[in-house]
């Protein structure tokens, strides 16, 4: 079926090999005159000033003093990859969009992830929102889901977007902070709008440190339209689920990491591509009969609420399989122009403010950053199906268009292109009924700011809300303004009374004396991370070794690693190779304690071999990794003479006595000095790695101020 159909999952790799250019043959220059030099300039004399008829010279330096293009205003720093989607059944009950419809269709798509506050070169794991764009290829033209790892947003209504981006972006006096909400006039602007909250419950969660791209799921937000055949019409709301589970770093990780290497995320992304460890995300939808709008105790235009999934369940839909890099970073991820307003027949908008404004703002600001209204010629942009307008010129414009008829109605070029009809698949708007006065004024049922921050506050784990508070100290600890600091303390009163004590008490302000409202002790269990899927596949272990490793059980181990589609790197003292404690294999260093770090792993495995455990308890950074992960919550494994080498490390709350016997595993540390099962020890080891953290170490944090 899908071989026969007009799009399939090549189709936008075909389209893009049209424009892919390998280097040549000759150097030539753009207009392809063949270049002899181009290391000296032309000079009157070898001493002598530099010629104006230098055309290569000037050719040269204008292409490079132009090469950069405004960077996005916001969500400027993202990384891209190609991929495609398949339903698992058919969605035309609810939609007569075309790439629902068919099981059989895998349609292309193109995703961008970023952060939104940072600059194009700033760091990838800073806390931060995470934009989740994804462009779907389709035979009806391109349908973008322009959306983020946070379900909510933190405004009602588009008119304050310039607002709380001034707000948040670095302050205009000396540009700083970058990439970062710890700063005055954010919290300034936070403080004053109470319907930011909900949202603000988010920003300081685990969601703001996602581990990976791969590790986070992303949201609609706004409240869309799906249209029938038949024209009924119902309200959905779209969830991505990472298939590798919900996971994110620590505070304190994530600073390192951003330190250690600015680019884990993107380069996380791109090399699991590389190892065909396909990033997968499965689209959901929850949908709401138009009958029903009403039913909810918000409203569902309402951009700063969700809708929970108890009342209304998400349905499965179909698949995204992320499996292939950008040729080039400019060309397809910096050049990609989402929009929401890209919609195909048979979806369509609400009027949620926020939506309203977004589907003007994009293309606005896609015409500033492209610089031409053509910039839906750029390869990445082209849709995979035909286009045809009446539209002309322009800058860059691409194609040669050779009628001599540019207008509609005409007779002399038989009246093309013509319009579809409506039954034949022309887009139609669903008509909705609207009437109203022109007023600026929200809507009465916009104005519950904080049922829904608590009922987000109420669902999460012990672990996940001393973490909130923690990043409240360290967010409001930034902004030295007691007056702002005090209308956050309310805030945080109006969502939760003990969580208004804890803020202020790590703040040394005045606790409020009694709850503003009472919680109405409601949870969603989707809300809490802690919930989530778990599975060990696409992580990276880090093993630490020297000479005299045990090459068996290292053997061993990665073997079992590998299985499960776990990548793991010797991390040693010196680059080349260490050789095993029989001297029979010579084993490649991957990273050395000085070009790596605990940080940029997912689970630490110490081998045994007592010379290599002798040379790791004498060179502290192995004591430092093995500290760090632990810190981190991160899986530890140490088999043989290895569990010295953890024991050294003296980690808080292992019982000793217990890890010297057979095998034990304690709060993700799992030891054996009996090799004799290094199997059921991989196996262990593996069972920790699927838990990604171990929360209930007694890693010293908030709790001291509960
Ligand atoms: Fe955006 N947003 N946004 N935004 N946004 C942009 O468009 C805007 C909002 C989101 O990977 C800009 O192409 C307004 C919500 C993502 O290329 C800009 C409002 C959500 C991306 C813009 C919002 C998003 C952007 C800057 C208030 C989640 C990156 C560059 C109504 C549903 C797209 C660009 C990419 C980018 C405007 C709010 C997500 C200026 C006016 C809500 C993922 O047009």
């Amino acid at each position: 079926m899908s071989e026969q159909h007009p799009v399939n999952e090549q189709s936008k790799d075909r389209s893009l090999e049209n424009y892919r250019v390998e280097p040549g043959q000759k150097l030539t220059t753009d207009e392809g005159h063949p270049l002899s030099n181009t290391d000296d300039s032309l000079k009157a004399g070898g001493r002598g000033p530099t010629l104006l008829e230098d055309f290569h010279f000037q050719q040269k330096l204008s292409a490079f003093d132009r090469e950069r293009i405004p960077e996005r205003v916001v969500h400027a720093r993202g990384a891209g990859a190609h991929g495609y989607f398949e339903p698992y059944e058919s969605m035309a009950e609810f939609t007569k969009a075309k790439f629902l419809g068919d099981p059989a269709v895998k349609t292309p798509v193109f995703v961008r992830f970023s952060t939104v506050g940072g600059s194009r070169g700033s760091a990838d794991a800073v806390r931060d929102v995470r934009g989740f764009s994804v462009k779907f290829y389709t035979e009806d033209g391109n349908y973008d889901i322009v959306g983020n790892n946070i379900p909510v947003f933190f405004i009602q209504d588009a008119i304050k977007f310039p607002d709380i981006i001034h707000a948040v972006k670095p302050e205009p006096d000396n540009e700083m902070p970058q990439a970062s909400t710890a700063h005055p006039s954010f919290w300034d602007f936070i403080s004053l709008v109470p319907e930011s909250m909900h949202m603000i419950m988010w920003l300081l969660s685990d969601r703001t440190l996602p581990r990976n791209f791969s590790t986070m799921q992303g949201f609609g937000v706004h409240t869309f339209r799906w249209v029938n055949k038949e024209g009924k019409s119902r309200f959905v709301k779209y969830h991505w689920k990472p298939l590798a589970g919900v996971h994110s770093n620590v505070f304190d990780e994530a600073q390192k990491i951003a330190g250690k290497d600015p680019d884990f995320q993107r380069r996380t992304l791109w090399e699991s591509i590389e190892k065909g460890n396909y990033p997968e995300y499965e689209l959901g939808v929850q949908i709401v009969e138009e009958e029903d709008e009403h039913k909810f105790d918000f409203d569902i235009l309402d951009s700063t609420k969700m809708i929970p999934e108890e009342l209304v369940p998400v349905r499965p839909i179909g698949k995204m399989v992320l499996n292939r890099n950008p040729d080039n970073f400019f060309a397809e991820t910096e050049q990609v122009a989402y929009q929401p307003s890209n919609v195909v027949p048979g979806i369509d908008f609400s009027d949620d403010p926020l939506l309203q404004g977004r589907l003007m703002s994009y293309h606005d600001t896609q015409l500033h950053r492209l610089g031409s209204p053509n910039f839906v010629h750029l390869p990445i942009n082209r849709p995979v199906c035909p286009f045809s307008n009446n539209n002309q010129d322009g800058r860059m414009q691409m194609d040669i268009k050779t009628s001599r008829v540019n207008y509609s109605p005409n007779s002399l070029g038989g009246n093309l292109p013509a319009p579809v009809a409506p039954e034949d698949g022309g887009f139609v708007t669903y008509p909705e009924r609207v009437e109203g006065h022109k007023i600026r004024e929200r809507s009465p049922s916009f104005s519950d700011h904080f049922s829904q921050a608590t009922l987000f506050w109420n669902s999460l784990s012990k672990g996940e809300k001393d973490r909130l508070v923690e990043a409240s100290h360290f967010e409001l600890g930034k902004v030295k303004n007691k007056e702002v600091q005090a209308r956050m303390i309310e805030r945080f009163n109006n969502v939760d009374h003990e969580l208004a004590k804890r803020v202020a008490i790590g703040l040394g302000m005045p606790a409020p004396a009694a709850p503003a409202t009472e919680n109405h002790g409601r949870s969603s269990a989707a809300l809490s991370q802690e919930n989530t899927t778990k599975t060990a596949k696409g992580r990276h272990v880090a093993i630490l070794a020297a000479d005299g490793v045990d090459g068996a059980q290292l053997a061993t181990l990665k073997h079992a690693l590998s299985a499960m589609s776990i990548s793991a790197d010797i991390v040693s003292k010196m680059g080349g190779t260490i050789a095993s404690a029989d001297g029979n294999s010579s084993i490649e260093v991957d990273k050395t304690f000085l070009t790596t770090a605990s940080v940029l792993y997912d689970a630490v495995y110490v081998p045994g071999g007592s010379q290599s455990i002798e040379a790791l308890k004498a060179h502290g950074e192995a004591l430092t990794f093995i500290h760090e992960a632990f810190k981190h919550f991160k899986p530890i494994a140490g088999s043989g003479e290895g569990v010295d080498l953890l024991m050294q490390a003296d980690l808080k709350g292992i019982d000793a006595a217990q890890v010297n016997g057979k095998m034990s595993a304690q709060l993700g540390v799992i030891a054996s000095r009996d090799v004799s099962e290094m199997g059921k020890f991989a196996t262990a080891f593996i069972d920790a790695i699927k838990e990604h953290r171990f929360w209930t170490r007694p890693i010293p944090g908030t709790a001291s101020v509960e």
